[in-house]
């Protein structure tokens, strides 16, 4: 009898002839509206729970039933990241709730230390994203607050940002950092310079991120840990995923964003590195793997939920045929394991992380390739990943993380990038492509869109 074990590596380790799962239909408006439909019905129930249980924390817990901050006080992280969601959404009443919430409550000036990189892409973000929607001027009163107290994070010996900072003091602490947590800032702070006037931000950003790519290896790959005092690698493994993933984000981005050719010019030269030694074939499909940045030699097949964003950045780019490669890859992940794991070794087909957190990288792919290509393909993948999401993770106050995405069991949490990034990209999958207007707006890590106001030579 086959084990359950062999059973799925078989299933893993099947050549991808054609998609597990997917039937061929071509999605009529009706079925597209009746998505979104779905979709928009989800974020009710989420938006519902957090405002019955958890309304003023930054973010719900939704089997308990309570609310939960990040830190000592709270930074409104649920609604935050909410509201542009609504916005697009149409969710009007939904919409005007979360933004009295941050609007009437949301103070920075505390005695708190907190994580600059995630303090950025959620609630700078959300600020800013959130003030060019709704052209409420309190919005950028609260950004432009947040912005000065978050430069001090940048003044090490390099440039590039310690990880945390004191909102009050501007006391700065912990120098080894990584890639991501270094080089998400062009987007938010080049906004923040646009809207302000001051060019200090877009500045402070650029420096820190093109700190990181001039210590790229001869071969042009960055490492997972830098040391932003000495500006000394600690580690040197290189990988698509966690702790690089938004920095190569944000060097394409800023280009579509601001028009920075510099910008342009470094994530090519990344992205040739990348397709070279980390874009890996194996039975069941294409992946990302991990390498030394300096001999481009394997060191871990690992591959996870993270690193499935890549092929919408593939696929923005015009490089449709990678970014498909890569996307069949992200869904025989997700099919073959239930729901996508947090990591699992792509030539074995074990799991190595067997969580999932509501993450959206996997559906934000399908979105940017459905966009490109129009190819009914991305929104059968995207409805059965929507479908799993809202089958298996809803509880009777929200919806849940996977603690293990093999035995389905739930965990306490329900991450602010749920409502932020899962849902939208979900329905706009869906909507019509007025809905958000790619050659308007540019999405920040965190799907907040930023309005795009330069010309851009094609
Ligand atoms: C989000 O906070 C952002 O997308 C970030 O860049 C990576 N992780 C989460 C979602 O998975």
């Amino acid at each position: 009898m086959m084990t359950r074990t062999c059973l799925l590596l078989f299933i893993f380790l099947f050549p991808v002839f054609s998609i597990p799962g997917i039937s061929q239909n071509t999605f009529t408006d009706k079925q597209k509206a009746s998505e979104c439909k779905k979709i928009k019905s989800a974020c009710r129930h989420a938006w519902k729970g957090y405002q019955k249980y958890a309304s003023g924390y930054d973010a719900l817990k939704p089997i308990s039933k309570k609310g939960q901050n990040w830190y000592g006080v709270s930074f409104l992280m649920t609604p935050l990241d909410a509201f542009d969601t609504f916005y697009l959404l149409g969710l009007k009443d939904e919409a005007q709730q979360a933004k009295e919430l941050v609007v009437s409550n949301l103070n920075f000036d505390v005695d708190q230390e907190v994580q600059v990189f995630e303090i950025n892409i959620r609630l700078m973000g959300g600020l800013l994203s959130s003030y060019e929607l709704s052209a409420d001027k309190r919005l950028l009163t609260l950004a432009e607050d947040l912005g000065k107290r978050l430069l001090p994070a940048f003044n090490s010996p390099t440039g590039m940002p310690y990880r945390f900072i004191n909102l009050k003091t501007g006391k700065a602490r912990d120098s080894l950092s990584n890639p991501a947590e270094i080089g998400t800032y062009l987007l938010d702070f080049g906004k923040l310079t646009q809207l302000t006037g001051d060019s200090i931000y877009y500045q402070v950003a650029k420096k820190a991120a093109f700190e990181v790519f001039k210590r790229r290896s001869d071969i042009d790959l960055v490492g997972t840990t830098i040391d932003v005092n000495t500006g000394e690698w600690r580690n040197t493994e290189s990988q698509i995923g966690a702790r690089i993933d938004s920095y190569y984000e944000y060097l394409y981005k800023a280009w579509l964003l601001f028009d920075d050719k510099d910008c342009k010019q470094a994530w090519e030269i990344h992205n040739k590195a990348i397709k070279k030694y980390l874009f890996t074939e194996v039975s069941s499909g294409w992946y990302f793997t991990r390498t030394d940045m300096k001999s481009g030699k394997e060191t871990q097949s690992l591959y996870g939920a993270l690193d499935a964003f890549y092929a919408g950045i593939l696929a923005m780019s015009g490089d449709t045929a990678t970014a498909g490669k890569i996307q069949k890859g992200n869904y025989h992940m997700w099919t073959t394991f239930n729901i996508e794991p947090e990591e699992f070794n792509f030539r074995t087909g074990q799991i190595t992380d067997p969580s999932y957190p509501l993450r959206p990288e996997n559906l934000e792919s399908c979105f940017y390739l459905y966009r490109k290509t129009k190819d009914q393909e991305y929104l059968r993948m995207g409805q059965r990943m929507i479908s799993d999401i809202l089958s298996k993770c809803k509880t009777s106050a929200g919806y849940a993380a996977i603690k293990n995405v093999s035995s389905l069991e739930l965990s306490d949490s329900m991450e602010s990038f749920f409502l932020a990034e899962t849902l939208k990209y979900a329905y706009l999958l869906f909507a019509p492509e007025i809905t958000l207007d790619l050659s308007k707006f540019v999405f920040n890590t965190e799907a907040h869109p930023l309005k795009i106001e330069v010309t851009r030579d094609k």
